[in-house]
């Protein structure tokens, strides 16, 4: 027999399941290097977590190893909303971010945590104009850079004319050092080492273990000189349409993200280098102190530089740079 209530039923059934729960909406999130790096790790605790606070209203669709972004066009990528959000290593865009670019400067953080910390301060201090056209959704900076090298680094005189791996300051700092930078994005510098355009790199160790440098890189010199800073951007228009709540949810996000991948990156960098040791036997090397101060005389003069360019672009420079450095002892580990 007919049963209309039993039909009535049956059809709103049908349409709870072929409709979505409520409105939900799927975020991309674009990132450049292999989904084992550092950066891609934090994206998917992000998503996980994002995922998880707004009990699944919010989705997010990932995309490591530049499928949906490359390295050097996320920026403008996210900006006209190719992808909601993107990951940016603020050294690809020398010029673009006279303020926050105060953290690739040689300041001497000596962990990825007190790093990102700093830098997510600076950032709710200063909002800076280089980020209004996007919505920044946490920062964080790598470990600090050493050099991974095909031959022994054990001087400055070694490291003379040596083709290295940088990026952005970092390509200065080198060049200050005596070697020949040449830069390019992380993502292309396997086939760069490969190829034998660059003899080495300049970057935090947690690489030894995730691209596998350590098997063509068998030398590790400390230097312990300056990071790479990282911004999490999302496309204006995706953000404004997201709910009062969800953007909350996103904001309390910040700070937390960027600690947690600090504390990531640096038990990264521990295992990544025992690791090394074990599979290839690298060899780590130290400079003495007489060469660390030679370092530090050589890169002073960045700094400076800094300061005027960035000064020229309308930043108050020194207060920045006393801000970063108030921070760093703020946050720096207990010796
Ligand atoms: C980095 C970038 C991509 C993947 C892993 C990484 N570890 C350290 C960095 C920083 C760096 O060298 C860069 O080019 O942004």
């Amino acid at each position: 027999m007919f049963k209309p209530v039993v039909a009535v039923a049956v059809i709103m059934g049908v349409m709870a399941v072929s409709m979505p729960a409520s409105a939900e909406t799927t975020l991309s999130y674009a990132n450049f290097p292999p989904a084992k790096t550092f950066p891609c790790v934090q994206m998917e605790r992000w998503k996980q977590e994002v995922e998880k606070r707004t009990g699944g209203k919010i989705k997010v669709q990932t995309y490591p190893g530049s499928t949906l972004l490359g390295a050097k066009n996320t920026l403008r990528g996210v900006m006209s909303g190719q992808a909601d959000i993107g990951c940016v290593s603020l050294a690809y865009h020398p010029g673009a971010f006279p303020l926050c670019s105060v953290m690739e400067l040689p300041l001497g953080f000596t962990t990825s945590t007190s790093a990102s910390l700093a830098l997510w301060d600076l950032f709710q201090k200063y909002k800076p104009e280089e980020f209004k056209r996007v919505k920044v959704l946490t920062m964080f900076a790598s470990a600090p850079s050493n050099i991974m090298s095909k031959t022994p680094v054990r001087s400055l005189a070694d490291l003379k004319g040596l083709e290295i791996r940088a990026s952005g300051t970092l390509s200065t700092i080198l060049n200050a050092l005596g070697a020949t930078p040449v830069s390019m994005p992380m993502s292309e510098t396997p086939e760069a080492l490969q190829k034998g355009v660059v003899k080495g790199l300049f970057s935090s160790f947690e690489v030894l273990k995730d691209f596998n440098f350590a098997e063509i890189c068998r030398y590790e010199t400390e230097t312990n000189t300056a990071v790479y800073p990282f911004a999490i951007i999302m496309n204006l228009r995706s953000w404004n349409a997201l709910p009062e709540d969800v953007k909350k949810i996103f904001n309390d996000l910040g700070r937390e993200q960027a600690k947690w991948t600090g504390n990531y990156m640096d038990n990264h960098v521990k295992k990544a280098l025992a690791w090394s040791e074990e599979k290839y036997g690298i060899e780590v090397i130290r400079f003495s102190d007489e060469e660390m101060q030679e370092i530090e005389e050589k890169t002073a003069p960045l700094i400076e530089e800094w300061k005027s360019k960035s000064s020229a672009k309308g930043v108050d420079a020194a207060a920045v740079l006393k801000f970063v450095e108030d921070a760093k002892m703020k946050y720096e580990p207990a010796e």
